[in-house]
C-alpha cells in the first residue's frame, strides 16, 4: 500500500469519538490526512445492517479503521456479557461485509489481547490463538473479537480482501472512560487516587490481590501503529492477527504505585479481594510488528503523566463525574 492511495481516498474511522478512534483521528490529521469520514452514534447505528450499507454506499470510503466497539473493564465485561458479544458481533459483521460489498481497499480491524487463553505461555505469540480456555470475565468480548479476526481471514481468503486484524494490549490515554465501575484499571485508579487526594482519604482501594500483571500502552502509540498499518502493511504481511504492545508489564500493585506518584497521593493501598483478578498475565510478544518496522515509543510514567493532565483538563472547572460506588 503506498501513501498516495491514502491521500487520495476517504478514510472512515468508525468509533471516532472513543479512546482509540479519537487518537487515530488526531494522528491522521498530524500526518496531513484530512480526508476523514466519521459518523456519530446518533447519525449511524453500526448494529443495523441496512443503515451501515446505506452509509457505505453514500460515503464510499477507500480505507476503514474499525475502532467502534462495546468496550469496558473487568467488571463491565463480567456483568454485561450479552451486550459485549451481541453488539460487537453485530458491528463487526456489518462493517466487514460493507467493506467487501463496497470494495474498500483496506480495513484495519481492532481486537484486544483478551482473545488469548487465560494461561497462555508468556509473552503471548499470535499462534496461541484458540489454544486454550479463555478468561471467564471477558469471554463474551473475546469470542466476539476472535470472530472478527476469523471473519477478516475468511473474506481475505474467499474474496481477496485486504482486511488486517490488530490486537492491542491494555490501552490508556486522553479521552479514556473514567467511570469507576465500567472502566479499565488505569483510568479507574487515576480517578480514585485523584479523589482520595482531594478528599484527604487515608486509603486507596485497589481491586483484586494486586498480583496480576498488565501491559499498558498509550493510545497514541496504538494510533501510530494503525497509521503504519494503513500506510505500509497488507493482510499478506501479517498472519490472521498481529499483536500491538510495548513488550513489558507490571503488577497491578506497581501500576497503582506509579499512579499515586503521578497524582501526588501518599495514602495506603487497600486491596478489595472481593473483586476479580482476571487473567494473571497477558504480556504480548511484539516481535512481528518490530520485524515489520514498528515499535511503541511512549514510556509509561510519561504517558500516565500526560493522561493525568488530560483528566485534569477534562474535569477541572467542571464537576467531576458523579462518584460511582466502588
Ligand atoms: O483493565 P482491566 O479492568 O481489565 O484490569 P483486564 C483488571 C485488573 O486490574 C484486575 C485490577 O486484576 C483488577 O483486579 N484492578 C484493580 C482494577 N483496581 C481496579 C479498578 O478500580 N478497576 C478495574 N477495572 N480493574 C480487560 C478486558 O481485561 O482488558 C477487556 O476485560 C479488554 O475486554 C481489556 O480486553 C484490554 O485487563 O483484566
Amino acid at each position: 500500500m503506498n501513501d498516495s492511495a491514502l491521500h487520495e481516498g476517504r478514510i472512515y474511522v468508525a468509533g471516532h469519538r472513543g479512546l482509540v478512534g479519537s487518537a487515530v483521528v488526531r494522528r491522521l490529521h498530524a500526518e496531513g490526512l484530512h480526508n476523514i469520514v466519521t459518523a456519530t452514534r446518533d447519525e449511524l447505528d453500526l448494529t443495523v445492517p441496512g443503515d451501515v450499507m446505506a452509509f457505505f454506499e453514500a460515503q464510499r470510503p477507500s480505507h476503514v479503521l474499525l475502532a467502534a466497539a462495546k468496550v469496558g473493564g473487568i467488571l463491565a465485561n463480567s456483568q454485561e456479557p450479552v451486550a459485549f458479544i451481541r453488539d460487537n458481533l453485530a458491528i463487526q459483521a456489518n462493517v466487514i461485509e460493507a467493506c467487501h460489498r463496497f470494495q474498500v481497499r483496506k480495513l484495519v480491524f481492532l481486537g484486544s489481547s483478551c482473545i488469548y487463553p487465560k494461561f497462555a505461555a508468556q509473552p503471548i505469540t499470535e499462534s496461541a490463538l484458540l489454544s486454550g480456555a479463555l478468561e471467564p470475565t471477558n469471554e463474551a468480548y473475546a469470542i466476539a473479537k476472535i470472530a472478527g479476526i476469523k471473519a477478516c481471514a475468511a473474506y481475505n481468503r474467499q474474496h481477496g480482501s485486504n482486511f488486517l486484524a490488530l490486537m492491542p494490549t491494555n490501552l490508556y490515554g486522553p479521552g479514556d472512560n473514567y467511570d469507576l465501575l465500567g472502566s479499565h484499571v488505569l483510568p479507574a485508579l487515576m480517578r480514585r487516587a485523584h479523589e482520595a487526594r482531594a478528599q484527604g482519604l487515608d486509603e486507596l482501594v485497589v481491586w483484586g490481590s494486586g498480583t496480576p500483571r498488565r501491559e499498558l500502552m498509550h493510545v497514541d502509540d496504538l494510533a501510530s501503529a494503525c497509521l503504519f498499518a494503513l500506510q505500509r502493511l497488507d493482510a499478506s504481511d501479517i498472519g490472521e492477527c498481529v499483536n500491538i504492545g510495548v513488550g513489558s508489564d507490571l503488577s497491578i500493585r506497581e501500576i497503582a504505585e506509579i499512579v499515586m506518584r503521578v497524582v501526588g497521593y501518599q495514602g495506603r493501598i487497600v486491596f478489595d479481594t472481593s473483586k476479580p483478578d482476571g487473567t494473571p498475565r497477558k504480556l504480548l510478544d511484539v516481535s512481528v510488528m518490530k520485524h515489520l518496522g514498528w515499535s511503541a515509543r511512549i514510556p509509561l510514567a510519561e504517558g500516565i503523566h500526560s493522561a493525568y493532565q488530560d483528566f485534569l483538563t477534562r474535569f477541572t472547572g467542571q464537576a467531576a463525574p458523579a462518584l460511582s460506588t466502588h
